[in-house]
């Protein structure tokens, strides 16, 4: 048993800017401007976290590769591949599509290291050499569709190696569990009508994209059913994810009978982040994960994969990321979240009877897979 660590120095260096005009950044009216919520400093953060806490000497080091054009175009059309990369040629780089996710000089290649990062990590799980890996990858990818870049993601770097899996006759039944706070509606959109993958997407109702991931949204076609949509109400807490866990993702994932579990691994559904609603904790997450590796142990010899998402707090992404990669490597740091004490004694976090009633709507979802 060995978990998979995936990261690149490269990825801090993916430019969201400064003085984008974006998120109350506006010089121009003569505001102090502001760094993109989607910089790098949660990642880099959680990298010396992980390398602090004595925890990387306990996880198998994995290299990312590019993923080449046929691998994106698994996913992409080729002249969005072929968009961001002529962009990213120009002094000034570019946007991946909708005017919120600006992308620096050499973009299209940390994008698409990205993308690579995400296969070799699945690969590196197909293959036995570790039995679950986190790829902590920049920029993120599950809002990305396959005709354009969005919500700050270039590439849908899981979709990718989900497609890859199956092109390469590595797997076939996929399982994906998105915990981002945001739809994850581009992975959703690239599997909409393929019954071998299950997307199951956790959210707070309707922030990111607007009006996108209602319990409606459920697949088309001989894939209908095969999308799960959970919108939780703003302010749910650990409680609500581990009803959401426990009743709808598990309860799924065993309906569907996965060959490998991947995670969209968002940490903005946290207590700390700017851009959300929700009051997950570190130890939520380990919960969480705890709750995967168990079904992925049942279904799947353990095989689970994670991408690195959102997340927008530096000061907590890197705990909450700690925790999940102790319980996926099963070697305890010791080092304690020094934000439980707040946020795990915030009230509400118990199950709450609005919250139930979403969940309750999910798990009928769930039911009609079996
Ligand atoms: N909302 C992500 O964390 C990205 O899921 C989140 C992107 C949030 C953007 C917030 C925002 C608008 C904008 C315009 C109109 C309505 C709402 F992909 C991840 F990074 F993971 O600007
Ligand atoms: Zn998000």
């Amino acid at each position: 048993m060995a978990t998979g660590y995936l990261w690149h120095e490269l990825f801090g260096w993916h430019d969201t800017g400064t003085n984008t005009g974006l998120f109350g950044s506006n010089p121009a009216a003569g505001l102090q401007p502001l760094q993109h919520f989607e910089n790098a400093e949660t990642k880099t953060r959680m990298n010396s976290l992980v390398g602090a806490s004595g925890l990387l000497e306990h996880l198998v080091p994995l290299a990312p590769r590019p993923a080449t054009d046929e691998e994106l175009q698994r996913v992409h059309r080729a002249a969005h591949v072929q968009r961001i990369r002529e962009e990213s040629a120009l002094p000034k780089g570019g946007d991946a599509g909708d005017g919120l996710s600006p992308f620096g000089h050499g973009g299209f290649e940390i994008a698409a290291l990205a993308a690579g990062g995400a296969i070799v990590a699945a690969e590196a799980v197909m293959s036995g050499q570790v039995t679950n890996a986190y790829a902590l990858i920049r920029p993120p990818g599950h809002h990305a569709t396959p005709e354009t870049g969005m919500g700050f993601c270039i590439f849908s770097n899981l979709a990718v190696a989900a497609r890859h899996l199956q092109a390469t006759g590595q797997a076939s039944r996929i399982a994906v569990v998105d915990w981002d706070v945001h739809h994850g509606n581009g992975t959703q959109a690239t599997f909409w009508e393929d019954p071998e993958v299950l997307t199951i997407s956790v959210h707070q109702d309707n922030v990111f994209p607007p009006d996108s991931g209602a319990l409606d949204e459920q697949g088309a076609g001989a894939a209908a059913g095969t999308a799960i949509n959970v919108p939780l109400p703003a302010g749910s807490g650990v409680g609500a994810y581990l009803d959401v866990f426990t009743r709808v993702v598990v309860p799924a994932l065993d309906a569907f009978g996965p060959e490998i579990v991947l995670v969209a691994s968002g940490f903005d559904a946290s207590a700390a982040d700017p851009l959300a609603r929700q009051m997950m904790t570190a130890n939520g997450y380990r919960q969480l994960t705890e709750l995967l590796m168990d079904a992925a142990n049942r279904l799947c010899d353990g095989r689970l994969m994670m991408t690195h998402e959102g997340g927008y707090s530096p000061a907590y992404v890197p705990f909450c990321g700690l925790a999940v990669l102790e319980a996926l490597s099963g070697h305890q740091t010791g080092i304690e979240d020094p934000f439980d004490p707040i946020f795990s004694g915030f009230a509400g976090q118990e199950l709450q009877p609005h919250q139930a009633e979403v969940i309750d709507a999910a798990a009928a979802l769930a039911q009609q897979l079996a």
